[in-house]
């Protein structure tokens, strides 16, 4: 008689050892970056001792017991010489958690480490946690900021009514975390990231104030504010840097990516933007630098988008949706950046500070018209054509 236990043991093995050790391809793109053939991180990638029992005698048939649905929106470090990311792993039960994963070049063979993340919870509970950005902090600390999302029991009769703030954690070796108290702030908060430096000796965050658990309503745009003390975080004030405009790739809202990366020239931030369609709401990655001096001063700031949901990244659980909170700046300058497509699964794309520098220095600003626009084409028409002798290929 068949041992179906045997049989499809041997089976998943397989297919699991050939999805992680595949390799990775760079395709070729638009000289800004490029995008890479495979994902780096899918559901199927989550170790198989996390889903299935391995025991024949109570589980004959090899089935899977707990079922993976996501594998997401991933801060992301350098760590004794690897390249590891937080990774938010969302089980079918719909609960967030974070998980280690890490990989010898960033492309390709990512492994998670063998358990996920216990989140101390003792003194701070949450429904739901997610979207950790990594932050190496000059104070020696590695800082996880994340969102935590509680039922709004305020509004009892809704059971869809959530909020949403920002979880504050810090660890030395990516395993055991302290958990600090969450960031008292006037309004509900998202996308919150702990800048890297002190800043006027104080701790700086991005932040991404906003009047509902979906809605950024007043809440203008990416946000600056300083920190007394990380171990009680409070905002006190915020001014917004990054703002959202009307008919822009950010009109209903942004959000900071990862923490920014120093360059000579200044800060250079990766960020989503997000407006309406009839489709729904669509989530595209722009960048945009500020001042080495004052970070909160943007000094360059590209129009359009920088990376936008393409074939089957559009295609997944939340649909046209490109979200980043992790990159890797290596010291040679090739910078890895981890986005994931539709909230579904982890892919890379790869590129130098030196291009995105330029990048952001040399693509026009949103004129914010059609008139604008095309003006704007036709300046860089009228500039070519002592290079293409007036021909228009
Ligand atoms: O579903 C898209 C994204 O929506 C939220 O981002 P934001 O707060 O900017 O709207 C987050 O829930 C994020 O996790 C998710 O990927």
């Amino acid at each position: 008689m068949e041992n179906i236990f045997e049989t499809r043991k041997s089976l998943v093995e397989g297919h699991y050892t050939e999805l992680v050790t595949r390799p990775n391809i760079a395709i070729e793109g638009n000289g800004v970056y490029e995008r890479y053939v495979n994902p780096v991180i899918t559901s199927a990638m989550v170790p198989l001792t996390w889903r299935y029992d391995f025991n024949p005698a109570t589980n004959p048939f090899f089935m899977e017991r707990i079922g993976v649905n996501a594998t997401l929106n991933s801060g992301a470090i350098k760590w004794n010489g690897r390249y590891v990311l937080v990774v938010r792993v969302e089980g079918n039960d719909r609960k967030s958690f974070f998980a280690v994963a890490e990989s010898p070049n960033g492309i390709d063979n990512f492994r998670f480490w063998d358990r996920p993340i216990t989140m101390p919870e003792e003194k701070v509970t949450g429904t739901n946690i997610y979207d950790m950005r990594l932050t190496r902090h000059e104070d020696g600390w590695i800082y996880g900021l994340f969102c935590v999302e509680r039922h709004d029991d305020s509004n009892p009769k809704d059971l869809s009514a959530a909020t949403a703030s920002c979880g504050i954690a810090r660890t030395k070796d990516l395993v055991n975390w302290e958990r600090l108290p969450d960031l008292k702030s006037k309004s509900q908060q998202r996308n919150v990231v702990l800048h890297p430096e002190f800043v006027n000796g104080k701790y700086a965050l991005y932040t991404r104030p906003q009047d509902g658990f979906i809605d950024a309503g007043s809440g203008g745009g990416i946000g600056w504010a300083y920190v007394d003390d990380i171990t009680k975080a409070e905002v006190k004030d915020e001014q917004i840097i990054d703002h959202r405009f009307y008919h822009t790739i950010k009109e209903v809202k942004n959000g900071e990516g990862p923490h920014p990366i120093k360059t000579p020239q200044g800060w250079l931030h990766l960020a989503h933007g997000v407006r309406g369609c009839a489709s729904g709401l669509r989530y595209v990655l722009y960048l945009y630098m500020t001042s080495l001096e004052e970070p909160w001063k943007p000094i360059a700031t590209p129009g359009g988008y920088f990376m936008a949901p393409l074939g089957e990244e559009y295609i997944g659980d939340v649909m046209n949706v490109l979200f980043s909170n992790g990159w890797i700046a290596d010291e040679d300058g090739k910078v890895f950046i981890y986005y994931a497509s539709s909230d579904t699964r982890m892919h890379v794309a790869t590129s130098t500070v030196d291009r995105l520098v330029d990048y952001c220095f040399n693509t026009p600003s949103d004129g914010l018209t059609t008139g604008e626009s095309v003006a704007t084409i036709n300046r860089l028409i009228d500039k070519n054509i002592q290079f293409n002798g007036g021909t228009t290929i």
